[in-house]
């Protein structure tokens, strides 16, 4: 039952937020977590192989943080980075081909899950060593500022990134330097099997920032609406200063760390207490309170939804296997070193 003053609470809580923004919001969260729960299917067929990592419980932390980029920034991830190309505008179909190794697929069939590319939509990766990809995003916002340039670049790593030095020779360089780059931590609460509270000596990853200077905050990773609000603030400070802000995204990862992990290290009431607050119910929720949609409509965006699933899966199985005489192409390797 709806408590007295909820609707008004809701109605306040989406304040600023325009309907067609909040409808995508709703749309995309559910293309990724629809995409990702397909992706494991395919797995277990083995239609996919590798390694994959799943975006399942972070939506709200990947919708929230990528919708507030302009086309011309550049965004850097991590190898949990399915949700975020298909956010930025890589295209599920593409996305999905990347992951069956077709050519069809965002890196021509080469990169698989964790190396995804997408080179006109400037996202740059997709990068398998944890913390690896802080100072090439870094790097990125030196050669803005060289050039003059407009734009910015967002990073988005998890909590256990944290930890490695790159990270912190990264903040330390691009505040130093006053560097374009909003940096944000998406604390899923473990690496791997590992707690943060046992990974980390600062759990309130945001304050890491204060040693190097570096404005931040934390925001609740499983509100959309809230972590949106975060990270326009950050991107507008990024943009009109020219310098870096660091953000952590508190959220929860439904699955194990990739498809091979069983999670036996946390316990099921653990994984429930954070389905009770998923992302995509919640704004739901909200969308319906607050009158912007009807429950009705909210279903039949997810029929369109499934739909797109299902055409991203039947693109990829039309899709081909680079040809073996193509093996060293796009490689970085000279004729002479062949
Ligand atoms: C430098 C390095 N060390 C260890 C690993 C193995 N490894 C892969 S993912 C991972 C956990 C990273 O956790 P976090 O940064 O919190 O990201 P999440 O997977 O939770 O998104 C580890 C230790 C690696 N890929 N690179
Ligand atoms: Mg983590």
């Amino acid at each position: 039952m709806e408590k007295p003053g909820e609707q008004a609470i809701s109605r306040n809580e989406l304040e600023g937020f325009d309907k067609t923004l909040l409808l995508r919001f709703y749309h995309d969260m559910l293309l990724i977590r629809r995409f990702e729960e397909k992706v494991a299917e395919m797995y277990t067929r083995a239609n996919i192989g590798g390694f994959v990592h799943l975006n399942i419980g972070e939506e709200a932390a990947v919708v929230g943080s990528v919708t507030a980029l302009e086309p011309e920034d550049y965004l850097f991830s991590s190898y949990r980075d399915h949700g975020i190309a298909v956010e930025r505008g890589a295209g599920a179909g593409a996305v999905m081909a990347e992951l069956y190794g077709k050519v069809e697929g965002t890196s021509k069939g080469r990169g698989g899950s964790m190396h995804l590319f997408d080179l006109q939509h400037r996202f740059l990766g997709g990068y398998a060593i944890v913390g690896g990809f802080i100072p090439i995003a870094v790097g990125a916002g030196l050669s803005i500022q060289y050039r003059g340039g407009k734009e910015i670049v967002m990073a988005i790593f998890g909590d256990g990134a944290t930890n490695i030095g790159t990270f912190h020779e990264a903040l330390n360089i691009a505040q130093l330097w006053s560097l374009p780059v909003v940096f944000i931590i998406v604390n899923n609460q473990y690496g791997m099997g590992t707690q943060v509270s046992r990974a980390s000596a600062v759990t309130e990853l945001w304050r890491k920032g204060c040693a190097y200077g570096m404005p931040g905050e934390r925001v609740d990773g499983m509100d959309v609406v809230a972590v949106r609000r975060a990270v326009d603030k950050a991107v507008s400070t990024v943009r009109e200063e020219r310098k870096p802000v660091l953000i952590e995204e508190v959220a929860y990862r439904y699955r194990g760390h990739s498809m091979s992990d069983p999670a036996r290290y946390r316990s099921e009431e653990e994984v429930q207490s954070w389905k009770q607050r998923d992302p995509i119910d919640n704004l739901a929720r909200r969308l319906v309170d607050s009158g912007l949609a009807s429950q009705g409509g909210l279903e039949q965006m997810e029929q369109g939804v499934e739909q797109e699933v299902q055409s991203a899966v039947e693109f990829a199985e039309k899709g081909s296997f680079p040809e073996p005489s193509t093996l060293r192409d796009h490689i970085y390797a000279g004729e002479e070193d062949r």
